[in-house]
């Protein structure tokens, strides 16, 4: 047996005025309690520092104070204090400013030593660059961001191989099979999602949630592999989030889920040995899969049905 006792750090909503300060106070708090727990590793949601500021056209004067221009930082330092001091490795998500003024949307892994293991960029940016008039709130990240340059990479970290992908990330198969053909076995994410759809306003929440958790548990189930997938949730100056966070095993099942939309830990033992059945029967890529029929998944974008 391999078990890492993860926590899901979800977080309430994060107000555009509340600093980083505050911020991280709640972080701590959170990853106290998982200490209180025994957990080996928490994960906290995409850009867990700052409100979800790509919903922000009228505020554009205010945006370039999202970022993250070093990590950590004097903001953010004393949480890897913290989990250091408490053992804990931990993963979370962050605007990243780099030296030439590139800006991505990113998550960090580090070690139970606080020492960062690997960087992830969000690939998978969704809505649009423009002010889009249609829309009851917008969804700026292709404004705000580049789409990551780092491809889908894994990590070996206390004792797993460990990946990471962000909020949009979970709902592209793509996603997970890059990372199940590198042998992953845990899967971290964060995400923020909006309760509403800005283009289907009566969608409701529970299709929202069910899409969410579809994602997530075919993703795991289909790379046997664990999945933990952590909100940011609660309403954020008046834009809703759903909450909804999960941790996932190998066959798909939900072993752990939030029951609020404020900041709350969810625990589960995972044992990265549950990977080893699906990895060497159904999914045994290496005897199973049929390359030569999948050039279209890299040769093509948008879909192209037959003529009539
Ligand atoms: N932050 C996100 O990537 N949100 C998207 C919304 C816009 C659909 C998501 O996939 O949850």
């Amino acid at each position: 047996m391999r078990v890492i006792k993860i926590g899901g750090a979800q977080m309430g909503p994060i107000q555009k005025a509340e600093d980083r300060a505050s911020v991280v106070a709640r972080m701590i708090a959170l990853l106290d309690r998982a200490a209180e727990q025994g957990c080996g590793l928490v994960v906290f949601p995409e850009l867990a520092l700052t409100t979800f500021f790509p919903r922000w056209k009228e505020h554009e004067a205010d945006i370039p104070s999202f970022y993250e221009d070093a990590m950590p930082n004097a903001a953010t330092q004393p949480l890897f204090d913290r989990a250091k001091a408490h053992g804990i490795a931990i993963s979370f998500g962050y605007a990243e400013r780099t030296p030439e003024g590139r800006r991505f949307n990113t998550s960090i892994l580090t070690d139970r030593t606080g020492a960062i293991v690997g960087k992830y960029r969000k690939v998978h940016l969704p809505g649009h660059v423009e002010y889009d008039p249609e829309r009851t709130h917008q969804h700026l990240e292709k404004r705000y961001f580049e789409p990551g340059d780092l491809g889908f990479p894994v990590w070996r970290n206390e004792g797993a191989v460990m990946g990471m992908c962000i909020c949009n990330d979970r709902r592209w198969p793509e996603t997970w099979r890059v990372m199940g053909l590198q042998g992953v076995e845990l899967v971290v994410l964060g995400y923020n999602t909006p309760s509403v759809n800005s283009q289907m306003g009566d969608e409701g929440l529970e299709k929202r949630l069910y899409h969410s958790e579809l994602s997530i548990t075919s993703g795991a189930y289909q790379n046997a592999c664990w999945a933990v997938a952590v909100a940011k949730a609660g309403d954020e100056d008046g834009h809703p989030l759903m909450g909804g966070s999960i941790i996932v095993d190998p066959n798909g099942f939900v072993v752990a889920r939030a029951q609020t939309e404020g900041d709350e830990l969810i625990v589960a033992d995972a044992d990265m040995d549950a990977c080893n059945f699906g990895k060497e029967t159904i999914f045994d890529f290496a005897r199973h899969r049929r390359i030569e029929h999948y050039g279209r998944i890299t040769a093509q974008t948008g879909a192209t049905p037959p003529q009539d």
